[in-house]
């Protein structure tokens, strides 16, 4: 199994410098930034900076650094939002789209990290 990044894609466009974003944080290893179209009063986009395509190849394949600086930068953001719902906010959604099934827009693995007000049920 090998996993082919796109490096056209409009998240490496973003991590290169070429196009902006609405950055909220930055670390070695990711970038987080707002959803163009947001869904939700908080919607945050979390990237790996490293060319992986999906939750499973950076899972995989990053390094221990790599995947630590990720986990972190995803528990920075929910507390700089003040959403975790144990620290008295009002909890939140991360979820990482994939593939075709899972309806994966950008080839560049991201967790949307939505916020602010009743998701629903996922699965009904
Ligand atoms: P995905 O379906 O999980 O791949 O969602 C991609 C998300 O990236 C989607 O919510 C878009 O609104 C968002 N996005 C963005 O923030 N900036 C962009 O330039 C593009 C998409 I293209």
């Amino acid at each position: 199994m090998s996993y082919a990044y796109d490096t056209n894609n409009i998240f490496a466009k973003i991590l290169r410098g070429e196009i902006p974003c609405n950055k909220v944080l930055e670390t070695e290893h990711s970038l987080a930034f707002h959803d163009v179209r947001p869904q939700a009063p908080h919607h945050i986009l979390v990237i790996p900076k490293g060319p992986y395509v999906t939750f499973d190849h950076f899972a995989l394949e990053a390094s221990d650094a790599e995947r630590a600086d990720y986990v972190a930068a995803i528990g920075q953001v929910c507390k700089d939002l003040g959403v975790q719902p144990g620290e008295g906010g009002n909890g939140y959604r991360v979820i990482s789209n994939a593939g075709n099934d899972g309806v994966q827009e950008v080839p560049h693995l991201h967790v949307h990290i939505m916020a602010g007000r009743m998701l629903g049920r996922m699965l009904e």
